[in-house]
């Protein structure tokens, strides 16, 4: 029986119901929505996404809006508009969307649309397939009534040229104002790395009880040109199981993709474990195995479970999310491994 049949017919019931009906009527009549996502900016897009959720919305429909802030940001140079672009100077995006249905769609380096998510949300609902990529993610897209734009701002095309200078291709991923580095065994602090990671994961819980995701990213910065993170990878970059939870990941993705991170958190909690639980596991499991690179990259796992219980963990000090339901309005941090 679904939860609102259940309410219903329990509201007319409830005299006959025993204390332990009653107390699970009451917990799942006062089952609001939440969303949470990655990282600070996460608390602007959560209220755009808490626009819908509020409303009664779908949770699809919120991660959707939710994401598109972020992606229309200039300033944010690692999601659309403004994304840092690759080793060629092109600006490339992926994405990816997920329904409580398993419905999903994803787009892989598309180059010259603001909104990746939009387009994997068509890709999901307007054609059989999951995945559109590079020139056909783009004819897909302008079929379909995108704008053909120039995505690359002066401030990311700025940071392009001079990273041309040196062109060290070092698809490394730093950790907020420190790197650990392994001397002699111990790790040693350096400080003045900045933080570079924005790609934004949005999972949400509705009204009716439905989970929702979108993750999208122009992904590493000076990257390959084609080169494709995790974030449009269904399983790794997100995931969206509606009898369990959702997840979704940031940092850097080869070693997510490695672990299909986000399905195995989603998977760690469908055997009980708590959303912080599960985030923590795989984290530890991609430290085992290759502890000394795990010192020098930052992973950030975050999830959300039916219960609307939110756990997050990642290698580094540094990774933030953000949450936002009817009580709740805020950016917390993360525990780390290290
Ligand atoms: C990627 N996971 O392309 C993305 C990058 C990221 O914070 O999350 N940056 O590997």
């Amino acid at each position: 029986m679904d939860r609102r049949k259940f309410v219903r017919l329990s509201s007319l019931t409830a005299p006959f119901l025993s204390i332990g009906e009653k107390l699970w009527v009451r917990e799942m009549e006062s089952e609001k929505p939440i969303v949470i996502s990655t990282w600070d900016f996460g608390k602007e897009a959560n209220a755009g996404a808490w626009n819908i959720l509020k409303n009664g919305g779908r949770a699809l429909d919120a991660v959707e809006a939710g994401v598109r802030i972020t992606e229309a940001d200039p300033h944010n140079q690692s999601v659309g508009y403004g994304g840092l672009p690759d080793r060629d100077g092109r600006v490339t995006l992926d994405a990816c969307i997920m329904d409580e249905n398993a419905n999903c769609g994803s787009v892989m380096c598309l180059e010259h649309i603001k909104h990746p998510i939009s387009v994997a949300r068509q890709v999901m609902e307007k054609t059989p397939h999951i995945v559109l990529s590079g020139e056909g993610a783009l004819q897909f897209a302008l079929a379909n009534g995108f704008k053909k734009e120039n995505l690359l701002t002066a401030e990311s095309e700025k940071a392009w040229k001079d990273w041309l200078k040196t062109s060290k291709y070092d698809p490394a991923i730093n950790v907020e104002n420190e790197l650990y580095k392994k001397k002699e065994n111990e790790p040693v602090l350096i400080p003045g790395n900045k933080e570079n990671h924005d790609t934004i994961g949005m999972v949400a819980l509705d009204n009716s009880g439905n989970l929702g995701g979108a993750c999208t990213t122009s992904g590493l910065a000076f990257k390959m040109h084609g080169r494709v993170g995790d974030s449009p990878i269904i399983g790794a970059g997100l995931y969206v199981d509606n009898e369990v939870g959702a997840a979704t990941a940031t940092g850097l993705g080869e070693e997510v993709i490695r672990c299909v991170g986000s399905h195995l958190v989603v998977e760690l909690m469908r055997q009980g474990s708590s959303p912080e639980a599960a985030c923590k596991i795989a984290a530890e499991r991609i430290a085992k195995r290759n502890p000394q690179k795990a010192r020098s990259i930052q992973i950030g796992f975050l999830a959300l479970n039916r219960k609307r219980q939110y756990g997050a963990y990642a290698l580094q000090k540094g990774f933030s999310f953000a949450v936002r339901s009817e009580k709740q309005d805020l950016v917390l941090h993360s525990k780390s491994i290290y």
